[in-house]
């Protein structure tokens, strides 16, 4: 008998009851990006950017923190939630940009500016936070670096972000690592423009990792927290919006009333999509990627993100 849409649904519901049960179980907590998949959101606990996520998982509690995302993010989960067991469900979801930068590499470019300094985005490693004097987001990147004393700032791995916070931190001289996203790098001017034509009553809301032509072109550049913000708050019915893909299922569910474009078919990050229900259900039930930071580099790299926090929070 061939398989068919049917058999699917019902294979998709028991997966579901399945992560349900194991949950249980084993005490734990589901937390996924804004990048996920539809079907692996609605199973989540908590939905949100890398760093909401981080901070919330402090909050749990839980044995477990499921965390489906990338690499870097279960490792910041880790370095701020040490007496929690931290899983990934596939160990090969990575994040090209944070590889971009090896530790060893920023050293050196430590030494050529040792007046500079060191601000990393949270798509970076472990190693890479641990060399760094603060982390930052793409929602508070231009406040951490306002806020440091330093005219000289080392901005690292993404080029565009480090251009964007250079246009308005224009006083402070920024070095930046010239790392970039391959899933909004490939967001063109040109499908941003026939969007724009397709949607003239559309705010084009951009993420700082696309292109300075790109970012030209937005009503609102943002993180995707501030995406959230900004849509529900906006008097607008319509947006385009410019990053990855998984973001418009909870803008749209958020926001019934209003519509949502994307401007691309290549704003899809094949990583952040390597999570499914069945490797969730597979991870909870082996326990396994588990996601732990040396010691020495956790206490190190978490310096940098709990300065963050205290620039951001005040605490
Ligand atoms: O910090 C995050 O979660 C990322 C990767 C992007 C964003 O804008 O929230």
């Amino acid at each position: 008998m061939p398989y068919t849409k049917d058999d699917d649904k019902k294979y998709q519901e028991e997966l579901k009851h399945k992560i349900a049960e194991l949950k249980k179980e084993k005490n734990a907590v589901i937390l996924a990006h804004n990048y996920q998949r539809e079907s692996v959101q609605d199973i989540a606990d908590i939905v949100g950017d890398s760093l909401q996520l981080a901070r919330s998982a402090a909050k749990v509690n839980a044995d477990i923190i499921e965390f489906c995302g990338v690499q870097f993010m279960a490792e910041s989960a880790s370095i701020l939630n040490p007496d929690k067991k931290v899983l990934l469900p596939v160990k090969e979801a990575g994040c090209p940009l944070a590889d971009m930068i090896s530790p060893e590499k920023l050293m050196a470019l430590k030494s050529e500016h040792p007046d500079a300094a060191v601000v990393c985005y949270v798509n970076s490693s472990a190693e890479v936070k641990a060399e760094s004097d603060v982390a930052c987001t793409s929602s508070n990147a231009i406040e951490v670096v306002q806020s440091l004393p330093n005219q000289k700032i080392i901005f690292v791995p993404d080029e565009n972000l480090g251009k964007y916070v250079q246009s308005q931190v224009p006083q402070k001289k920024l070095i930046n690592w010239k790392g970039f996203c391959p899933t909004h790098i490939r967001l063109s001017e040109e499908e941003v423009i026939r969007a724009k034509r397709e949607h003239p009553q559309a705010e084009f809301l951009a993420h700082p990792e696309c292109n300075p032509e790109v970012l030209k072109l937005a009503d609102q550049v943002c993180s995707t927290g501030g995406m959230f913000k900004y849509a529900r708050q906006s008097p607008s019915k319509e947006f385009i919006i410019g990053t990855e893909s998984g973001m418009l299922y909870r803008l749209q569910k958020e926001n019934p009333d209003k519509k949502f474009y994307l401007p691309s078919e290549h704003l899809v990050c094949a990583n952040m999509k390597l999570i499914t229900l069945g490797w969730v259900a597979h991870s909870l039930e082996f326990e396994i990627e588990e996601v732990r930071v040396p010691e020495a580099i956790r206490l190190k790299a978490k310096k940098s993100l709990d300065k963050m926090l205290e620039i951001t929070y005040g605490k």
